[in-house]
């Protein structure tokens, strides 16, 4: 059996952490082709001794002599800077890159790597917000598959299985309503940053983890369906669901509903992007009834919670609009970690900067790029 060789970017995050643990614990199956990371260049010299990939990248280009000093006596290729990642992408070595860097930085990598003719395992969603119909396009002229790794999407891919001549109704993405279920905006004007940063359920970065606790990362996610599985925005609803026991559901023309379940954990739909069409043995924690006598389901409050509300007339309007939403997501995210705006300040500015871009109703990737460059620029002003 020819073993799958893997990219993967973005390597010192929470995805890239357990993509090594699960690459490593199927040796016979996948092998670690190449590592990037942004900053954390002490975790992808540990990762790149422990894995021996055969290139390793770091974006930040004033760790590439630490990197390179580092890694001197190993059989290692070493690169710096965001076109170094955009280049070893499409390296005949790979067939699978999994793109789990943060936030629009994934955008061109995965375009290279779609144009290269890569399999695209998808833990980047902010690339389907900000150019979804670009990626999607190419996708299919490259015959170049999309394999979700976000839970939702995985599970959705997953009730696909065997449907191929049977078109889906509607889906329903579950959400666990983050650590601010059922407040009030009147509560959530006094909410900080560390209570934003303890998610209930899952154990991930610090932007998702805040884009979770504004239902922007699921808004997110109902942009990313649109786009994986080709909806429109009335056939995609967002369901609360405390326990992320049920990763989402699809329904069918004849009514009928199929779930994907499990103990929520990220590997799992690692693995299967992987793994695809096959399902390998795991030792994951196995679910047990018991422990969950009740599983719940209520409405999302989008009235409390607009960044959902936002993604959908971003979703809605199309053309750039989706773009600039994730710009301005970017730049509020990071300054709410640097306590420099209130977490509801940060819907007030992206819905003000939505108002104030310029709308391209069929934008190409440089308007893309430029859209993203002055949304940053406004957004900024506005804090
Ligand atoms: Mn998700």
């Amino acid at each position: 059996m020819t073993k799958k060789r893997i990219a993967i970017l973005g390597s010192t995050g929470s995805i890239g952490t357990q993509a090594i643990e699960v690459i490593e614990a199927n040796p016979d199956r996948f092998e670690v082709e190449i590592l990037t990371a942004n900053n954390n260049v002490d975790l992808l010299i540990a990762q790149a001794r422990q894995v021996q990939p055969n290139m390793v990248v770091i974006a930040n280009e004033q760790h590439y002599e630490t990197l390179c000093e580092a890694l001197e006596n190993e059989p290692i290729k070493v690169y710096a800077g965001a076109e170094a990642i955009a280049q070893v992408v499409q390296v005949s070595t790979v067939d699978i890159v999994l793109t789990a860097m943060v936030g629009y930085s994934g955008l061109i990598p995965t375009i290279k790597a779609i144009e290269a003719g890569k399999h695209i395992a998808l833990a980047n969603k902010e690339t389907l917000v900000v150019a979804g119909d670009i990626i999607s396009k190419l996708a299919r002229e490259k015959n170049v598959n999309i394999y979700p790794v976000d839970s939702e999407h995985s599970a959705i891919f997953q009730c696909l299985c065997g449907e191929m001549q049977n078109p889906m109704e509607k889906i329903y993405l579950t959400c666990s309503g983050g650590p601010f279920r059922g407040m009030s905006l009147e509560q959530l004007e006094k909410v900080t940053r560390d209570d934003a940063l303890r998610h209930p359920n899952w154990d991930m970065g610090a932007k998702i983890t805040i884009d979770s606790a504004t239902l922007m990362n699921k808004g997110f996610e109902v942009i990313e369906a649109k786009w994986l599985f080709d909806l429109t925005p009335e056939q995609i609803d967002i369901i609360v669901h405390p326990q992320s026991i049920v990763h989402s559901i699809a329904q069918f023309e004849d009514g009928s509903m199929k779930a994907q379940m499990g103990l929520p954990d990220m590997k799992l739909p690692i693995i299967y992007a992987f793994s695809y069409p096959e399902r390998l043995k795991t030792d994951f924690p196995r679910f047990n009834f018991l422990d969950y006598p009740t599983l719940t389901f209520e409405q999302p409050n989008l009235e409390v919670f607009r960044n959902a509300a936002l993604a959908y007339q971003a979703m809605r309007k199309g053309g750039n609009l989706a773009c600039t939403l994730n710009a301005a997501n970017e730049v509020v995210v990071d300054a709410f970690l640097k306590e420099k705006i209130s977490f509801l300040g940060m819907s007030d500015v992206i819905e003000k900067v939505m108002g104030k871009m310029d709308f391209i109703a069929a934008p190409t990737l440089n308007d893309y790029v430029e859209t993203d460059k002055k949304a940053r620029q406004l957004t900024c002003e506005l804090i």
